[in-house]
């Protein structure tokens, strides 16, 4: 076994650190005070976060492993094997699946796997689930989340006539409901080898009991732990640190997913095909590898940080963001965008994504998607047609490139986008002695468009301190995710805060017995028709007013931020 340094711990190790939430939840200190920082200083912050994903050594106090600790590697490297072996079978299959940005990684994994496998003229044998169907890659589709029942059910179907399954369920938090059905209906059934990817500790998983269902997402982990030793399930759950937006798992549990995954697809991969050994060194070659990508990424921090600035300016000028990017990392640019609308109370129009060749490009199970509404119109087509003609210079445009795309099409639209607009800017990578690989390159992209994005929705006063205060509610992690927040920021019990949170989101002075006795699921869907909920609550518990009250008072400031902040300093 390989040995680890010793380091200090982190704070929020600590068990005296908010104890009563899993590291998925808990408020990174480095953030604490994201709200009132300048560009630079945000960018500063999310690079100190991100660090933590490679953190190395181990703590005796710590309960917690992480990313480059042995045990994870060699985890990483019988998942690899398993990986090869399943390559070499007949009539097998890959499956990954998750939810939100989980569920986003999984396709593009999934994708980018079949196409290597294409090129070495191998049968494509990967797919991905992602809860709400492939709407879901591009919009926020949260309620499907919330049911075992619905993932065990696409599950069986996907795996139908296959002989052996190697199923990849991803869960950040270890908590999506959707995720603990398929491992449960994995576990129970020969044909599959279940596999958990998440950030924390198995103790930490959600314990909450889920509707019509017997188990929980705890339940069910310790379930697969107890298998893990025969290697009839594996449990790939390193601790990678509070995210640097309290909860918000599109960053580095997004990340970690990607760099994780990819690792084990790959060796395996290339062990199959290619006869390469897998080992721990190799695993852990490659995960510095993606270090050598954070630090070459946040080398160039000043830039990040006017993009943020342009993009902030934008947003708080009522303009837009575009993100227009090429092959994956068009992808990479439409899931960043997509996720602001769940994460930070955004319009679907503030931050947008576009990729050259739309659907064709994207290669998602379910086809062109164009017809569902103007989210899906995601061809650069669509851009040069729609936005092009109402583009000002209050939008900032980015372009997402390589050396590899063809450089003749990027300058011809940079032209037509010139004609209207000098907010133009591009992120584009080179090839360092040609060994900068794919991967890296959408690693980097993703690191700086969740600076951007984040960054944006900072200074337009969409996060206090580090929690997204405006974040909607609709599902159940989010909705237990709000009340802690209004308890975090008032001194008002659980009950108190649910309460105001129940009036906020079905707008009534006094709850009824029909409100009180309907399910979360119930509440999460009214929730997803309103506005600024979490801070009407916070308005109602801070000033004991009414919820008409709250509102009204809401509406004197544009800038949540603002509004907080004044009402928090009410006495
Ligand atoms: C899944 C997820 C997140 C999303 C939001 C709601 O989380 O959909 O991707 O940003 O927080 O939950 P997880 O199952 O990966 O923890």
């Amino acid at each position: 076994m390989l040995e680890a340094p010793k380091t200090e711990m982190r704070q929020w190790e600590l068990s005296s650190f908010e104890p009563s939430l899993p590291v998925t939840e808990k408020s990174n200190p480095i953030t604490r005070d994201i709200d009132r920082a300048n560009t630079e200083q945000i960018v500063h912050m999310l690079e100190e976060c991100d660090k933590e994903l490679f953190e190395e050594g181990w703590h005796t106090d710590s309960v917690y492993k992480r990313l480059k600790n042995p045990s994870v590697i060699q985890t990483m490297v019988d998942l690899a094997k398993n990986v090869e072996s399943i390559l070499k079978e007949p009539n097998s299959l890959i499956i990954m699946s998750g939810c939100g940005t989980s569920g986003r990684i999984a396709f593009l994994l999934a994708t980018s796997f079949n196409s290597m496998l294409k090129d070495l003229q191998q049968k494509e044998i990967c797919s991905y689930i992602i809860a709400g169907g492939d709407m879901a890659l591009l919009t926020s589709q949260e309620a499907p989340e919330d049911s075992p029942i619905l993932g065990a059910d696409i599950l069986d179907k996907a795996r139908e006539g296959k002989k052996h399954v190697l199923f990849i369920g991803i869960s950040c938090g270890l908590s999506a409901p959707f995720v603990a059905g398929q491992l449960d209906f994995c576990l129970n059934c020969d044909v599959f080898t279940p596999v958990l990817i998440g950030f924390n500790p198995v103790h930490m998983a959600r314990a909450e009991p889920i509707r019509d269902w017997p188990l929980n997402f705890k339940r069910v982990a310790e379930k697969m732990m107890e298998k893990q030793d025969s290697q009839k399930a594996f449990i790939l759950n390193p601790a990678v640190g509070p995210e640097a937006i309290s909860g918000s798992s599109r960053m580095k549990g997004g990340s970690a997913t990607k760099m994780l995954l990819e690792t084990v697809l790959w060796a395996g991969l290339n062990a199959a095909y290619n006869r390469r050994e897998i080992t721990p060194a190799a695993m852990l070659a490659q995960i510095k590898m993606y270090e050598r990508a954070h630090e070459f990424t946040y080398s160039q921090r000043e830039k990040i940080a006017v993009l943020v600035e342009k993009a902030g300016l934008s947003l708080k000028g009522k303009g837009h963001v575009y993100y227009v990017g090429w092959k994956t990392l068009g992808i990479i640019g439409i899931i960043d965008a997509s996720e602001c609308v769940p994460t930070f109370g955004a319009g679907s129009e503030d931050i947008r994504g576009f990729i050259y060749n739309g659907f064709q490009e994207m290669k998602n199970e379910e086809g062109d998607l164009s017809s569902m509404g103007s989210q899906f119109r995601i061809d650069h087509r669509d851009f040069v047609n729609v936005i092009l003609p109402t583009l000002s210079k209050h939008d900032t445009v980015i372009f997402l490139f390589t050396v590899n795309d063809d450089l003749n099409e990027v300058k011809e639209l940079a032209s037509q986008v010139k004609g209207k607009t000098s907010n133009l800017h591009a992120l584009t990578h080179d090839c360092v002695g040609n060994s900068v690989p794919n991967q890296q390159w959408e690693i980097s992209t993703k690191w700086s468009l969740n600076a951007i994005s984040t960054g944006a929705h900072i200074l337009k006063g969409k996060v206090y301190r580090n929690y997204m205060i405006d974040l909607k509610v609709t599902n159940s992690k989010l909705y237990r995710r709000a009340i802690h927040i209004l308890q975090c920021f008032t001194s008002c019990s659980m009950v108190q805060c649910e309460t105001a949170l129940l009036k906020a989101v079905y707008d009534v002075e006094e709850l009824t017995t029909e409100i009180i006795s309907a399910d979360v699921s119930k509440h999460t869907e009214v929730a997803n028709t309103r506005d600024r909920v979490i801070p009407t609550a916070l308005v109602m518990l801070q000033c004991g007013c009414s919820v008409k009250e709250a509102r009204s008072r809401l509406n004197n400031y544009s800038v949540v931020r603002d509004a907080v902040d004044s009402l928090l300093s009410v006495k």
